[in-house]
């Protein structure tokens, strides 16, 4: 670390104590930053980093509901609103009992720069609670975001703040926010994405950040004149991205053999085909089972469950050449990078985000695989928000072919960007530096040409 990033990240550190996936998400990007500031004294003048890594505004609140017994109960909601120079604040809600500030403040801060790479016009933010939607019915599920909506509705509005998914909240947590706060408005707007089709969705977001992560890890092999199609992947979780990302990976000709929750994770060496991947969509998404159960269904699959005690996932620890970590932030720590490059991995491409340590990280960067960052690789699904958000505004709907070819555009020009971006500024390859620059660039000229607000 230089100067200016030790004296930046202690800064940091005491102003935010206790945050520390936030703290890693702040240095990884300012450590790339350092080959920026040096050719542009104007940033540094304009406190852009130091403006850049401190919310706009963080709203905290109380969401009171009520459970099927008549119990009562209180969780922490939030929306972190990052940064509006591009555009109205953007990015999914995250409903799980680990979320917390500093959490929510990492996912936030990654989103600026993200969405910055997309293309389109949408600012950075991110919320949720702190609510266990596992083991709900689907009345408390929507007693829960009918609370949440009460009081998140003052805050959002589609030129202001335009809320979507994330881990815990998907197609059903959508509607039930939406309903909510169409009631409380008494307006119809494209308030959120990832709606119904039948009420202002998008064909293809569903699918979105999964194929985009595909399309991305595509875009980098073929940097080596190679392609998918015949490569073993090593696939986590198995929620929203994870089985997007099996399904395109199976279209490709590529062989997808694990699949994780946080019980634990299945192989399956024989490759999780259409009717395996159709059992897994309708056990997490109709009956919210454990991943376990695939196990039980398909002969030759294995399920090894989750052991706190171990100090690596041995989900990582199977040959392959692509790995496409699509469950939840540090699921790849040092030991698991080293055994994922000792197992033959060159492709990595992060659906999830900040799935991988910053030794895990160094260790990709140092032995020169095709790593692609989860600011880029899984732009995918924000980027298609935004192409529900255009939708919505001119009131008419795309075809998936339409949306389709725009999605796999804009991953092509997030890769192209990143890698020309990487060349630019000295280190050919290495994308987490060209996606941090490329996306800063973007948003830092935009902070300077709007004044000191
Ligand atoms: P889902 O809720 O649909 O699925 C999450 C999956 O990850 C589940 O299998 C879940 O298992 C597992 N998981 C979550 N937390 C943990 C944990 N702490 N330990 C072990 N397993 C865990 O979420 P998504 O698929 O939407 O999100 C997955 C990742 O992708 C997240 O990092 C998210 O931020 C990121 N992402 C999502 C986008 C989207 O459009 N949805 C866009 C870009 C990034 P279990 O059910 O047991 O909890
Ligand atoms: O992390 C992410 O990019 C998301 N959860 C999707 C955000 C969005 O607004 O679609």
């Amino acid at each position: 670390m230089n100067d200016h990033v030790s004296a930046l990240m202690a800064d940091v550190k005491a102003k935010n104590p206790s945050e520390p996936e936030f703290h890693q998400a702040v240095q990884e990007v300012v450590e790339s930053l350092s080959l920026v500031l040096d050719q542009h004294p104007e940033y540094r003048k304009g406190k852009i980093i130091e403006r850049i890594i401190e919310p706009e505004r963080v709203i905290m609140f109380r969401v009171p509901w009520q459970d099927d017994q008549g119990e009562l109960h209180v969780n922490r909601g939030f929306r972190i609103q990052m940064n509006s120079a591009i555009g109205p604040y953007k990015g999914g809600l995250r409903f799980h009992p680990s979320v917390n500030l500093g959490i929510l403040k990492f996912l936030a801060f990654e989103q600026v720069f993200k969405n910055a790479l997309t293309t389109l016009p949408m600012g950075g933010g991110k919320g949720g609670a702190d609510f266990d939607p596992k083991g709900k019915s689907d009345s408390e599920v929507m007693r829960f975001c009918q609370a949440f909506m009460c009081e998140l509705f003052r805050h959002i509005g589609p030129d202001t703040d335009v809320p979507a998914g994330d881990i815990g909240v998907g197609a059903r947590e959508i509607g039930f926010l939406f309903g909510m706060y169409k009631r409380l408005k008494n307006e119809f707007t494209g308030v959120m994405t990832g709606k119904g089709l039948t009420w202002g969705g998008s064909v293809i977001r569903p699918e979105a950040t999964g194929y985009g992560a595909v399309y991305f890890a595509g875009e980098m092999l073929k940097t080596r004149k190679e392609e998918l199609k015949g490569k073993t992947c090593l696939v986590s979780g198995s929620g929203n991205v994870a089985q997007y990302t099996v399904d395109k990976l199976i279209s490709l000709g590529a062989k997808a053999v694990t699949l994780s929750d946080s019980t634990g994770y299945i192989y399956d060496e024989a490759g999780i085909n259409r009717e395996k991947l159709a059992f897994v969509m309708d056990l997490k998404n109709n009956r919210r089972g454990r991943i376990s159960e695939y196990a039980d269904k398909f002969k030759g699959a294995t399920f090894t469950p989750a052991d706190p005690a171990l100090d690596h996932n041995p989900l990582w620890d199977h040959k392959a050449e692509c790995a496409f970590p699509s469950a939840t932030q540090n699921e790849i720590n040092a030991k698991d990078a080293a055994n994922l490059l000792r197992n033959g991995v060159y492709v990595v491409s992060e659906g999830a985000n900040m799935p991988t340590t910053i030794d895990g990280v160094n260790q990709f960067l140092e032995a020169k695989i095709l790593f692609g960052p989860g600011k880029a690789a899984n732009a995918g699904g924000v980027a298609t928000s935004g192409l529900e958000m255009a939708q919505n505004s001119m009131r008419i709907s795309w075809t998936r072919e339409e949306v389709d070819t725009r999605l796999f555009n804009i991953m092509r020009t997030i890769h192209e960007v990143c890698h020309r971006t990487a060349e630019k500024y000295g280190t050919p390859g290495n994308y987490v530096n060209g996606a941090n620059i490329a996306g800063f660039l973007k948003v830092a000229n935009a902070m300077m040409d709007q004044g000191l607000v």
